[in-house]
Formats: C-alpha cells, sequence, structure tokens
C-alpha cells in the first residue's frame, strides 16, 4: 500500500492538537474576555440566571435563599402536568439577572444585595408511588432546612411547583426548625378539604395525600399555629348544599378573604387584613397561581374564572413584605396548558417579588452591605 504524504500531512494538527495546547492566565482571561456573559435568552437555564448547585447532595454548598424544584404532579384532582412548572418558571424568569434586577416597586435588587440566592435544582421524586414520593420530598426538605447560611441561620426555600400537595412536606420542613407556624395562602381554593370530600367508593389511605387536602393534613399533624392562617384570592365552588365547608376550614384556624373582597377593601385593605391577622408569627407563604385569573394565567390544574390581576397580586405582595416569611411555594404551573408563556411569567415574576421580599426584610435584620457592579 502506498501511502500519500500530504494525506499524511492532512492529520498532522490533529496529532498536535491531542498533545494539548497550554493556556497561560492571560489566555484564559482573554477567553472570559470575550466569551464569559450569557444573553438573556442564553445559556443553560436557572432561575434568573443564578448559580446552581445540586444543594441535596452537596452539603459544603452555602446559600441563604434556596430556589428549588419540585416537579410532582400526581397528587392533582383535575389537570396534571405541573411536573413541568420548574422547568417552565426557569426558563421564564431568563429576563431576569443579576445586572437588571432592580426592583423599582421594593427599592431593592435582590440579586446584587449580598444575600446568596442558588438554584438548589429539582428534587428527584417518584411519579409512580405517592407514598414514597411524599416521604423523598419531606426528606429532601428536612435535609436542606438542617443547612445553615453563609450568615449562621437558616435557609428559606423557595419552591417551583410541582401541585400543591407538596406543601405538605415543605410544611414538614419548615417544622423541624421553627415548629408551627402560620400559613398565608393565595389561592382560589381552600385546600383544607377533608380527605373524604373527594368521594370514593375505593377509599385508600394513600389518596388522602392530594393538592386539595394537604393544608387538612397539615392542621392534624399540628403543623400550623392554631388560629393564624389566612386564604387569600377565593372563589371556590364549596361541596353539597351548604356552608359546610367554610365551618371546616374555621375549625382548623383560617380566616377568609375572597377575590370579590378586591372591590370592597381593595389592595391596601387586603394588605391590611393579612398583617393584622398573622401579626409577628413565622409565616409560611403559598401562592397557587390559580389565585390569578385564567386569563392571565391559564396554565394551571384546576383553573375557575374570575380571578385577581397579576399586578394586584403584585402589590398585594408588595404589601406584606414585612412579614416574617421563613418558607415559600409558588405551585400549579402546568405549562402544556399556557399560551404564550403567561403562566410561568407570572410564576416567575411573582418568585422575584418574594425574593425582593425576603432580602429586604433579611437586609434589615443582618445589615449585610450591597455590592457594586464592579464586585461581581
Ligand atoms: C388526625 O387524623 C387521625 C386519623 O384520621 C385522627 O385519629 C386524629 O384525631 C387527627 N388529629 C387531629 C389533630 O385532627
Ligand atoms: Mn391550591
Amino acid at each position: 500500500m502506498r501511502l500519500h504524504l500530504p494525506f499524511l500531512l492532512l492529520f498532522l494538527p490533529l496529532v498536535l492538537s491531542h498533545e494539548g495546547r497550554e493556556y497561560t492566565e492571560e489566555d484564559i482571561s482573554n477567553l472570559r474576555e470575550k466569551w464569559g456573559f450569557e444573553y438573556r435568552f442564553g445559556g443553560i437555564s436557572t432561575f434568573a440566571h443564578l448559580q446552581h448547585a445540586h444543594c441535596l447532595t452537596d452539603p459544603h454548598e452555602r446559600f441563604d435563599i434556596a430556589i428549588l424544584g419540585v416537579p410532582f404532579d400526581t397528587a392533582v384532582t383535575y389537570r396534571p402536568g405541573a411536573r413541568f412548572g420548574p422547568r417552565a418558571i426557569r426558563a421564564a424568569s431568563a429576563r431576569q439577572a443579576k445586572d437588571m434586577g432592580f426592583n423599582a416597586r421594593a427599592g431593592i435588587n435582590p440579586y446584587l444585595s449580598g444575600v446568596k440566592i442558588l438554584d438548589c435544582g429539582d428534587i428527584p421524586i417518584s411519579p409512580f408511588d405517592n407514598d414514597l414520593a411524599l416521604q423523598q420530598m419531606t426528606e429532601a426538605y428536612k435535609e436542606l432546612m438542617s443547612r445553615s447560611t453563609p450568615s449562621g441561620r437558616r435557609p428559606v426555600i423557595v419552591t417551583l411547583g410541582g401541585d400543591h400537595s407538596i406543601a405538605l412536606a415543605a410544611l414538614r420542613g419548615v417544622n423541624s426548625v421553627y415548629g408551627p407556624v402560620s400559613v398565608v395562602h393565595f389561592d382560589a381554593h381552600l385546600d383544607t378539604w377533608h380527605p373524604t370530600k373527594y368521594a370514593s367508593s375505593w377509599p385508600s389511605s394513600q389518596s388522602t395525600f392530594n393538592h386539595g387536602s394537604m393544608f387538612y393534613l397539615a392542621y392534624n399533624e399540628s403543623l400550623l399555629l392554631p388560629t393564624s392562617n389566612i386564604h387569600a384570592g377565593l372563589r371556590t365552588r364549596l361541596s353539597g348544599a351548604d356552608m359546610g365547608d367554610y365551618a371546616d376550614d374555621d375549625a382548623q384556624g383560617w380566616a377568609r378573604i375572597s377575590t370579590d373582597d378586591i372591590d370592597d377593601i381593595g389592595v391596601a385593605g387586603i394588605v391590611k387584613k393579612i398583617v393584622e391577622h398573622v401579626g409577628n408569627s413565622k409565616v409560611y407563604l403559598s401562592i397557587d397561581i390559580d389565585v390569578l385569573d385564567p386569563g392571565a394565567a391559564p396554565g394551571t390544574g384546576t383553573p375557575e374564572a374570575g380571578g385577581w390581576s397579576t399586578r394586584e397580586l403584585i402589590r398585594i405582595l408588595r404589601g406584606i413584605e414585612g412579614l416574617d416569611v421563613v418558607g415559600v411555594d409558588v405551585v400549579e404551573v402546568a405549562p402544556a396548558y399556557d399560551w404564550a408563556e403567561n403562566t410561568a411569567l407570572a410564576a416567575a415574576h411573582v418568585v422575584f417579588e418574594v425574593l425582593s421580599s425576603l432580602v429586604k426584610k433579611g437586609r434589615a435584620a443582618v445589615k449585610v452591605e450591597a455590592k457594586t457592579r464592579d464586585e461581581l
């Protein structure tokens, strides 16, 4: 066989590159100078382009606030699909970033505040066995709540759901640190329904864990303070032929603000009612995106017509920024039913408002100085 010299020469650069090129520090700094940035629409998807860590497996990665995806949706009563919520919310948060994150309503940039916010990834959760799923979620929340923050406190976990049932696991996690807490619950629905309200001639213990009963279960496990819980944005139909569901809800220690109340007492009245009701107690803030009108947030598991606008919800959230919030979820985003990312965008913005409040409150307490852009 005859080998052609030009043919061999063709491979010479490959052989050389295999040897590896030496990069000086200057080379690397040149590469970073050229390529070390991301456009809003680029990059691997994390919430608001935040740093990602797999926090469950890396206990050395410290954080003040964790964004945690909980892709679970096998406890829904109507439309499934919220397992894709965390991905959709992350994608819809892409226009949020450190250098364009100043919240003019709040007067703070939560991403430039010295508070460490990490995207901790998702909890891997069984889609086959809800009993196991609840165990997995509970253990994951307890694990992350046991971590200490860079300032030696406990972290706040901001959950991207997932159907609403995950709040039970999150409350167990919060409880493992703080004991019983108040719940401030934005939702079209009560979610305090006794599991037997979902009538079935095939009763099973596993089916008691569902996205309309988790606050009943939380009450049953004494995870809530006895009288300082409050719903906001209710417009659900009730079971049966009377107000019995409200009586059950009363017995579990809840007050109620209906969607329609906004016409009578306005945003300010709603804020006042929430703040007065929970006072100085530690608060778990649970936001079901179906509190919004389906025109603003169609991509959800149990839509109800006639809800609040996104602007109204944002203003209420700004109004309650002083609450002592120790855990948060934004749930029931089911992107398969969404139009043009409406629901996911609303959820991503709601998370932004909540992060602004958490950081503002935290900053007031620990006096973390904001970093300048040059220090980043
Ligand atoms: C919780 O549920 C169990 C089983 O249904 C019941 O025996 C118990 O009394 C309940 N506890 C509370 C506080 O409601
Ligand atoms: Mn709900």
